[in-house]
């Protein structure tokens, strides 16, 4: 699927609001379902549509704190790609990618996926090592990628700087079915299919207290009273810790926030996106023009969901030898979300202590791209106890020394 003209955007968005009533007008709360999902992010949504799509379990209940869809999944940058380097990642990662080929025909909802191609600049001698070992990973796991030279980078993306001073572009991983979707409309979509098949999505409504019997999960406690679950599944990114803490056991999660911002629209000048690993910074541009612009995660642990001053001038900075078309370019606005870190920089799909409690977190600065992935391997964890999908990515292997390492992979957050 390409991209999408403004006019079909409005269009769908009309077409698609009689649907958006029923999410939106927050249901109350009935006071038993079968499964209690806490976060409307992404990962909670999508976790909810396929207990309901692939397991017939349609007696849910998505609780948010806040709004549908604004925590990280809202704030991201939007990247998709599967160019990891371990074998339970590729797995994950790539069936989300391919999930997202057909998620706006499956939604019936247009996600904006545009497969626009991704790349990953090797800047240094380590990068390009690194990035050629990827490639060489991705070919044998059926994940397709290619490790290509600077006069291609340069085809591909001519803006980009390549004989630069500090950092010149010895060459870059390419994944040409990678892209970018748009992160609202992936938490409206699921949200709107989850309320279709009677699950209620409840909005303004925070979970204050895990509720348990002999070591078993019964409920929660919320801003709008007790509710009770046979099967509880934590989904909430930067604020696992919290209710981990809630539910009586440890994460080795820290909470980080992670900044971006957008310049004012320009004309069309990057169709592809690209990833500055050793500077710390990436970029590609919108369908509106703006250029979507990142870095590094704070170097400290914090819960400011708000950009700051240092950040923008650090990734401004960064970008500027690679892309000196940015240098006089006016920024528009800045954001953070909380990232919930794992030290092996990959997710945890998790049975926890308590029984019939599930975890699914330590997404980082990357679980955009695996959304629907995840929300398929931790709905078939949660509705038969095991899934090939999320079974390398248990709390176990942190005590038992299992890491899965994507500090490169996951770039911004090395
Ligand atoms: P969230 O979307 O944060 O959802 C969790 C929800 O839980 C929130 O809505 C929160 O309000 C709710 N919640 C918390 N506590 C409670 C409570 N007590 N009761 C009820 N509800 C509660 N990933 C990529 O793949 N590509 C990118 O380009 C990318 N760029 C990023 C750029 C930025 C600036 C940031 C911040 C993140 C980026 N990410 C990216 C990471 C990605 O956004 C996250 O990994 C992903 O969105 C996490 O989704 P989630 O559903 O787990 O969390
Ligand atoms: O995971 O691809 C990614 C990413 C890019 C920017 C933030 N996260």
């Amino acid at each position: 699927m390409g991209r999408y003209s403004a006019f079909a955007v409005a269009r769908e968005a009309f077409r698609n609001h009689k649907g958006w009533t029923r999410a939106w007008a927050s249901p109350e709360p009935k006071r038993k379902y079968d499964v209690i999902i806490i976060g409307a992010g992404g990962h909670g949504l999508a976790t909810a549509y396929y207990l309901g799509k692939n397991h017939g379990i349609r007696n849910v209940a998505i609780l948010e704190k806040g709004w549908l869809g604004g925590g990280n999944t809202g704030r991201n940058t939007t990247i998709i790609r599967s160019n990891y380097l371990q074998d339970p990642s590729a797995a994950i990662y790539e069936k989300a990618r391919s999930l997202y080929e057909d998620l706006s025909q499956d939604l019936n909802y247009n996600v904006m996926f545009s497969p626009r191609g991704v790349m990953m600049l090797a800047q240094t001698e380590h990068e390009v090592r690194g990035y050629k070992r990827t490639a060489h990973a991705n070919a044998l796991q059926g994940v397709t990628t290619e490790y290509v030279d600077p006069e291609r980078v340069k085809e591909l993306c001519p803006i980009i700087e390549t004989r630069g001073p500090r950092y010149p572009v010895r060459g870059a991983l390419w994944q040409a079915r990678g892209g970018t979707a748009r992160h609202d409309a992936v938490a409206w979509g699921y949200a709107r299919k989850c309320s279709e098949m009677g699950m209620d999505v409840i909005q303004k409504c925070e979970v204050t207290g895990v509720r348990s019997e002999g070591g078993k999960v019964v409920g929660v406690s919320t801003s709008k009273g007790d509710i009770d679950c046979d099967k509880l599944g934590v989904v909430v990114a930067g604020h696992s810790g919290h209710l981990a803490d809630m539910a009586g056991f440890r994460l080795p999660i820290e909470s980080v926030a992670l900044q971006a911002l957008v310049s004012e629209p320009i004309k069309p000048c990057m169709d592809v996106v690209v990833m500055a690993n050793t500077v710390h910074g990436y970029m590609s541009q919108s369908d509106k023009g703006e250029m979507v612009i990142g870095g590094g995660a704070d170097g400290y642990n914090n819960y400011t969901q708000r950009g700051s001053f240092h950040h923008i001038e650090e990734t401004v900075r960064a970008l500027n030898e690679t892309f000196p078309i940015i240098s006089r370019l006016k920024m528009l606005r800045q954001w953070g979300g909380i990232v919930d870190m794992t030290g092996d920089r990959s997710p945890i799909l998790s049975k926890t202590p308590l029984e019939n409690c599930f975890i699914n977190c330590g997404w980082g600065t990357g679980g955009f791209k695996a959304i629907p992935g995840s929300g398929w391997g931790m709905a078939e964890l949660m509705a038969t106890g095991h899934s090939p999908l999320t079974e390398a990515y248990t709390l176990d292997r942190f005590r038992e020394g299992r890491f899965i390492d994507e500090s490169v992979a996951a770039g911004v957050a090395h």
